[in-house]
């Protein structure tokens, strides 16, 4: 038990120095399963983040839309796999991580719960999910594991990528005709909420983030990252000409920040819980394209396996 705590502490000695901690280096056993949990619903984010989005590909308005739609999509696949490598690291299997998913036992971010049933809807993801994206992914790139803080670097370079392709959508639809001035308001009003949403339960109701603190595993609360978020997004929204649907949105000369309205945490908790409006079909969309797939795993797995051999017999022979 002794020997726990003087490793504990001196595992806490190597965060506080801003020392990165490596797959192979001990670490609390709450430390790992916090990392697990927090990378693996990153994962699983960006995964099914990728499907409202998809929903827009091949209804795109121009070419030049559709290849930066296409290649934002395919980013984020690939930030997928980057994260459930870190995950790895961390000594869990990635099918294990797969069937949490499936099963519907692991969370994942609850913005991508929601339907994208205008174009102006693919500018406003990019503006405001990837802008809130971003704004707690940077301080992850400090993260204290080293596996995922580097990980990190590359998907924010990404994101800002994307939050700039969604701004420019909204920046067209606002110079354009009164429809779409109206699509870009509306696309806007049902953004809003769900992507302050995103940055997490408030307070108290943040179980994970005092300890997470402790272990620069997050560098900032929830309420801190959500407040910087509002405050950069206002004069956004002013050069977009959309109002923010939020009456109680103010400039509080006191603090230096916008107060803004209570969220409604119900409709957060029940979201998170499985049942937004598009939950089932999002888990039911990665069940099949799962399904689908594993014959490509099952011939990725024997193709492996018999150049393995063949490599075996060849070094036999010399
Ligand atoms: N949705 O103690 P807390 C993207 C859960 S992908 C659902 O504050 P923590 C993108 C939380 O898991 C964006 N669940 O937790 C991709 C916990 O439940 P469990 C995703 C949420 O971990 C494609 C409970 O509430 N980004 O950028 O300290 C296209 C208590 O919360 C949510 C990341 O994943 C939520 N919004 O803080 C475009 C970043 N919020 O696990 C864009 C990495 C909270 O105890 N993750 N919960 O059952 C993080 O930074 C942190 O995990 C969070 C939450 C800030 C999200």
């Amino acid at each position: 038990m002794a020997d726990i705590k003087s490793l504990e502490e001196k595992f806490q000695s190597i965060v506080d120095a801003e020392t990165k901690i490596e797959p192979k280096d001990w670490m609390p056993e709450a430390y790992r399963k916090t990392l697990i949990r927090q990378i693996s619903q990153h994962a699983h984010s960006e995964i099914v983040g990728m499907l409202p989005e998809g929903n827009w590909i091949n209804r795109a308005p121009t070419l030049r839309r559709k290849v930066g739609l296409l290649a934002k999509v395919q980013d984020e696949a690939g930030h997928g796999l980057y994260l459930y490598s870190a995950c790895e690291t961390l000594g869990i299997e990635r099918d294990e991580l797969f069937d949490q998913l499936h099963s519907g036992k692991a969370k994942y971010s609850s913005i991508f719960n929601y339907p994208t049933t205008s174009w102006a809807d693919i500018g406003a993801i990019g503006w405001l999910v990837d802008g809130a994206a971003i704004m707690n992914q940077v301080m992850l790139c400090r993260t204290s594991y080293g596996p995922y803080a580097r990980a990190m670097v590359r998907i924010c370079k990404e994101e800002s990528f994307h939050q700039r392709q969604g701004y420019e959508i909204l920046l067209t639809l606002s110079k354009g005709s009164e429809e779409q001035r109206a699509m870009l308001q509306d696309a806007v009003n049902r953004w809003w909420w769900p992507s302050l949403m995103m940055f997490g339960p408030t307070g108290k109701e943040s179980t994970h983030s005092a300890q997470s603190m402790k272990w620069k595993i997050k560098r900032k609360t929830n309420d801190e990252l959500r407040q910087q978020f509002v405050d950069i997004s206002i004069g956004q929204a002013e050069i977009l000409g959309v109002t923010l649907p939020d009456p109680d949105l103010k400039y509080n000369e006191e603090t230096g920040h916008y107060d803004f309205g209570e969220i409604d945490w119900e409709e957060f908790w029940n979201v998170v819980k499985g049942n937004g409006p598009c939950n089932k079909e999002r888990l039911a969309a990665r069940v099949k394209a799962s399904e689908e797939g594993q014959w490509v795993r099952d011939a990725a797995m024997a193709y492996a396996e018999k150049q393995a051999k063949r490599k075996s017999e060849a070094s036999k022979v010399a």
